[in-house]
């Protein structure tokens, strides 16, 4: 069957044919790729066409799609039992190895999906300062749940307007909404509310309005002014843990900034290995706030599925191999640089980014630093690109807002041919 039959087969059963809307390709138009299978760096598609695929679900396909010694771990854990809703030797097993990765973090909770994680982060913040306000960034999505799905209010360090139909404004009224790395926002916020935050919530290498970075001087005032006011700085790791770094964005800002740590970390993605798993951590005094032991309350049918820790230890272990971030943050910038010179080449204004496996591009002239300025970038030309690219057997993400992916199977040759294939696309 084709995509587009495909397409309109699903519409007819499930909300604009997709299980989650950036799917649906209406932010680039066109039918999206129904997938057949996947294996390395490539994916097919119902039509039996192969891409070089720089999505990887998102995120955590950060070894290439269908890696042996994952899909080994995942069968053999699939054959002793999908799901007991009891604990597991593996649920602790991978708990330790994330504490072990991560020195911020001293006790985890495993969920299934990194909203939940935010979501469930999110109240033990405010459980434990006993406060309801919360900041989060302009550009940063931390999933769907009713008090992150928030626009910036009118003016500055005023409270938030729901993004979506069905949220009450009484659920956002505690949600401050401020400009990524604008430090002023910061101090007002913090002067007008400071005793009544619980948290920030932060992406620190944004990668839901492509990829931003947040400014060391930015994360640093962020930092001091939650420890001034006894809030929380809740570090959004979703997409930039295990991906950007071994240690997460974090590690890399503890470079800068030494002795830098959040409060709680959110992980998910590569955490799952492309399984149904995410977990928040921190600090045992923290965690202890969580049921059973505190008031905090937190649960989940499948939390800590045993297939998926399977898959999520089988990934974690094959990305403490000797040289592997090495290999794919160079792998990334070749790719990044590739795009750009024959951007260059074809006289169209691009430029990009990458940190580890992770990396943007924007049809502009200089790095966008927050949401306005990347959405002022060119969106028809970036449709174009994106549509001239999967013509040509390259899958960049369906809209000009969100990250890429590069995987340990994408070999120089896989760059390479991406390099070409822009080189055509934009020279055409
Ligand atoms: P999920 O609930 O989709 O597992 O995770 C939510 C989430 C939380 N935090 C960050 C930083 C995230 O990037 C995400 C989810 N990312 C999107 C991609 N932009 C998932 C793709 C989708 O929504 O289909």
């Amino acid at each position: 069957m084709s995509n587009q039959a495909l397409f309109e087969r699903a519409m007819r059963v499930i909300p604009g044919g997709v299980n989650s809307p950036v799917r649906a390709f209406r932010a680039v138009g066109g039918t999206p790729r129904f997938i057949a299978s996947a294996s390395g760096a490539y994916i097919v598609d119902a039509e039996g066409r192969r891409y070089i695929d720089y999505i990887g679900s998102w995120g955590p396909m950060i070894l290439g799609h269908g890696h042996p010694a994952v899909l080994d771990a995942v069968t053999r854990a699939a054959r002793d039992g999908l799901s007991f809703g009891a604990p597991t030797e593996r649920e602790v097993e991978l708990a330790e190895e994330v504490i072990r990765l991560v020195p911020s973090i001293e006790q985890l909770r495993l969920v299934s999906s990194g909203t939940e994680a935010c979501m469930s982060a999110l109240r033990l913040a405010r459980g434990v300062t006993g406060r309801s306000h919360i900041i989060k960034f302009e550009g940063c999505y931390h999933g769907h749940a009713d008090a992150l799905l928030v626009k910036a209010g009118s003016g500055l360090a005023t409270f938030g307007f729901p993004t979506s139909a069905g949220v009450p404004a009484e659920v956002v009224q505690h949600t401050l909404v401020l400009e990524y790395n604008n430090l002023q926002q910061l101090d007002e916020a913090f002067a007008t509310h400071g005793k009544d935050i619980a948290c920030a919530m932060l992406e620190p290498i944004a990668g839901n309005m492509n990829l931003v970075r947040a400014s060391v001087p930015f994360v640093r005032r962020l930092r001091e002014l939650c420890n001034t006011h006894g809030a929380l700085l809740v570090f959004d790791e979703v997409m930039t843990g295990f991906r950007v770094a071994l240690g997460g964005a974090q590690s890399l800002y503890a470079r800068e900034l030494p002795g830098f740590a959040p409060d709680i970390s959110v992980f998910g993605k590569v955490i799952g290995g492309g399984m149904p798993l995410a977990a928040f951590g921190a600090s045992r005094t923290i965690m202890e706030h969580l049921a059973p032991l505190g008031p905090v309350y937190q649960a989940g049918t499948l939390s800590g599925n045993p297939v998926a820790t399977a898959c999520g230890l089988a990934t974690l272990r094959e990305i403490q191999q000797p040289g592997f971030y090495d290999s794919l943050a160079e792998r990334t910038r070749s790719l990044v640089t590739g795009l750009t010179a024959a951007a260059a080449k074809a006289g169209v204004e691009m430029v990009g980014d990458s940190e580890g496996g992770m990396f943007g591009f924007f049809f502009t002239s200089s790095l966008p630093q927050n949401y306005a300025q990347v959405m002022a970038t060119d969106k028809d030309r970036f449709n174009r690109f994106f549509h001239a690219m999967l013509d040509r057997g390259v899958y960049f993400a369906p809209a000009l807002y969100e990250a890429g992916f590069v995987s340990a199977a994408h070999s120089d040759a896989d760059i390479a041919a991406t390099v070409q294939a822009a080189g055509e696309a934009l020279g055409g």
